[in-house]
Parts: C-alpha cells; sequence; structure tokens
C-alpha cells in the first residue's frame, strides 16, 4: 500500500523561444505548476498540471489549479491509500471537474508507483512502442510568409506532419498556402472551437475538405457534438475532437452521436494518465483513431504525453515535439528530444526524465506544501 505523505506544489514561468497564438489567445511565456509527491518511504513522483493561465481552452486557469490542488486535491490525496496509481484517483472522485489539476497529482503518482517497481512509466501504462511519430503544432502567424518559413523550419527537423491552428479569417488561404509549399507534408487543422455551425463556416469547411488533410480537429465549440456529427457526415476529411471530450461520458455521446472519429486524447484534459488509458480504449473499441495532444507540457508533462503515447492504439503522429521547439531550458535533463519526427519512448523507471530540481526551486514563485 501506497500512502503519500507530502505534496509540494511549485509555480514556474518557463519563456517561449516562439510566441504561439490560437484562435482565442497569445503567448510568449507559459506558467505551469510542477507537483512532487513523497511516500513514507521517501519515494518521490513528478507531475505537472499544464493549465493555460487563462480560461479560453476550458474553464480552468493556472490559479483555480493552484487552489484547487491546494485546498481539496492535495489534502484528499494525503489521507488515502491505494495499491496502484488508478486507485489514487478515487481519493478526489468527488471533486467535479478540475481535469487539469487533477492531471498533475495523477502523474506525480504514476511516476512514483513506476518507480517504486523499477518500471519505465510508458510500460507501467501498458504502452508498446519503442519510438512515437511526433508532429508539430503551429499557431497562427502575422502573415502566412511567416507560417511558411515556421512550417520550413520543422519540415527541416525532421518533423512530417503539422498541424495548423486556423480560426475564422485565418483558414483556407494559409492552409491551401502550405499545402502548396509542401505537397509531401501530412497536415491536419485544429480550429479550437472557433467556428458557429452557419453558412459562411460550413464553405470554410467544404474548402477546405479538397486539401487532402489528416483531419479537422475541434471546428465547433466543445458542448456542439451534434454539429461536429452533421459536418462529419458530410466531409470526406476526419472530424476530430479535442474540447468536446474531457471524460469517458462525453466520450461516449460522442461516440453514440458519430462527432467524429478521431480522438484527440490529452493527459490534462481529461484528468490523468488513469482517465486518459481508458478513454484510449473506448476510442479504439469504437473504431475511432487516436494521438496524444498537449499544452505546451514542460518537460514532466510531455515526458508523460510520450509514455502515454507508447500505448498501441496512438497510431497517428502526436503533438509531443521536442522541447527545444518550445523551450530553450526545459525542466528535465536530458530534455526531450525528436529525431526524424520520432521521440524515443525511455527506457530508465519512472518518466524517464531526470527533474532538474535545484532549478525548479529556485526558479518557482510560489511554492506550497501540503502534509497530514
Ligand atoms: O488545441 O491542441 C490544442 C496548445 C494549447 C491549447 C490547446 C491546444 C494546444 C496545442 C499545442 O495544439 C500542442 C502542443 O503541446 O504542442
Ligand atoms: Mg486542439
Amino acid at each position: 500500500m501506497t500512502r503519500i505523505v507530502e505534496v509540494e506544489a511549485f509555480r514556474l514561468g518557463l519563456p517561449l523561444v516562439h510566441t504561439f497564438q490560437t484562435s482565442s489567445h497569445r503567448k510568449s511565456q507559459l506558467e505551469h505548476i510542477l507537483v512532487r509527491v513523497r511516500d513514507g518511504e521517501g519515494r518521490h513522483g513528478w507531475g505537472e498540471i499544464a493549465s493555460p493561465s487563462d480560461p479560453y481552452y476550458g474553464p480552468e486557469t493556472v490559479d483555480t489549479c493552484w487552489l484547487m490542488l491546494c485546498r481539496y486535491l492535495a489534502p484528499a490525496l494525503l489521507g488515502t491509500e491505494w495499491e496502484h496509481p488508478g486507485g489514487a484517483s478515487r481519493a478526489w472522485a468527488k471533486v467535479r471537474g478540475q481535469h487539469f489539476a487533477k492531471a498533475g497529482l495523477d502523474v506525480a503518482c504514476w511516476d512514483l508507483w513506476a518507480r517504486a517497481h523499477d518500471r519505465p512509466l510508458a510500460h507501467a501504462l501498458g504502452g508498446t512502442r519503442e519510438r512515437i511519430a511526433a508532429g508539430v503544432s503551429l499557431g497562427i502567424e502575422p502573415t502566412i510568409d511567416d507560417l511558411l518559413a515556421q512550417v520550413a523550419r520543422h519540415a527541416g527537423d525532421g518533423y512530417r506532419r503539422v498541424k495548423l491552428k486556423i480560426a475564422p479569417g485565418w483558414d483556407v488561404e494559409p492552409v491551401r498556402a502550405v499545402r502548396a509549399a509542401f505537397p509531401d507534408l501530412a497536415v491536419q487543422v485544429d480550429a479550437n472551437g472557433g467556428y458557429p455551425e452557419e453558412p459562411e463556416a460550413l464553405a470554410v469547411f467544404r474548402d477546405l475538405d479538397h486539401l487532402g488533410l489528416l483531419m479537422i480537429e475541434q471546428p465547433f465549440p466543445p458542448g456542439a457534438l451534434a454539429a461536429h456529427a452533421r459536418l462529419a457526415e458530410g466531409l470526406q476529411t476526419p472530424v476530430c475532437l479535442d474540447e468536446s471530450v474531457a471524460d469517458l461520458d462525453q466520450l461516449d455521446s460522442a461516440i453514440a452521436l458519430r462527432a467524429g472519429t478521431v480522438l484527440n486524447i490529452k493527459v490534462s484534459r481529461m484528468g490523468g494518465l488513469t482517465p486518459a488509458r481508458e478513454a484510449h480504449q473506448r476510442a479504439v473499441d469504437a473504431g475511432w483513431r487516436v494521438w496524444c495532444g498537449g499544452m505546451h507540457e514542460f518537460g514532466v508533462g510531455r515526458a508523460a504525453n510520450v509514455a502515454l503515447a507508447a500505448l498501441p492504439g496512438f497510431d497517428l503522429p502526436s503533438d509531443v515535439s521536442g522541447s527545444d521547439k518550445y523551450y530553450a531550458r526545459d525542466v528535465v535533463d536530458p530534455p526531450i528530444r525528436a529525431v526524424a519526427g520520432q521521440v524515443a519512448v525511455p527506457t530508465t523507471p519512472g518518466l524517464g526524465h531526470e527533474v532538474d530540481e535545484p532549478f525548479i526551486r529556485a526558479t518557482a514563485t510560489a511554492h506550497h506544501v501540503a502534509t497530514p
């Protein structure tokens, strides 16, 4: 049995090497929360709460995650004994929502447990891949030339799939330009729910449907499952859901309604590795394809994504690029690296990357210690 006797939380900002813009926000530095758990035998594990600062992707923010972690989630975990990390999440099952905050604690428990059993996290989860296919997610750029330069840079680094953020006013034209300039590159788009289900938007998706895209991700707002189903029925291009599926019940509804055929599985959005692994199984059983999405994680969260993406069902390229696409200095050593568009799955215990604890302690802008 494992009992966590201490939860430490660190708020930490890292500058991005390249400003990132989506349909809703623009960022040049990101603040995440790193979580360290320790058990009675002195073993420890790390996790990351990769919430955006503002409530535009989902309802959570760094501030709400900090509050929920300190006031509810950490105290609940401290009072629970568990045999397997899947049992740790029962500690906070009563708390509704708060998936990003829960995910940080869940990953820390998985890391501790995998290390205690001397197993790489990917193996502990049931992963079978030695390396995973990595793609890059590119934000909205000031001009099409800027976008083409970004695509050229990452294609030059060996990535063979790019995801382009789209928004009303930045869609068919830039995507067509990338398609024309890079005919051999796999391209997909992500709207982050930025379109209403209206004739102008439907015309955009009809045009995109002719560009040979791998998929169209989250065209409509999260709750609009029926709208996604109507769109998917009329398109050749697969529809992928991200924001619409934050738990297994929403996944069941999406499957029943045929609101898509592809699922972007994020550890953060689902509330941890335990629910993410279950979502993988349910989606694959329903005949959907899955891949692993990201939230611009620092190295701790990124390593968890790599481990998840080693599961057998993840057969589409993931948004799990190397640390260097985002950060000049990461919080893990070695940083996550992509070679020829692939990231090797670590074979050392736990997350498989040493966490740079002195750097985290020295750089944190807030620190909280929870004990029983
Ligand atoms: O919708 O997938 C998304 C980043 C922040 C918020 C939402 C999304 C993203 C990404 C980045 O696409 C994926 C990555 O971590 O590289
Ligand atoms: Mg997305």
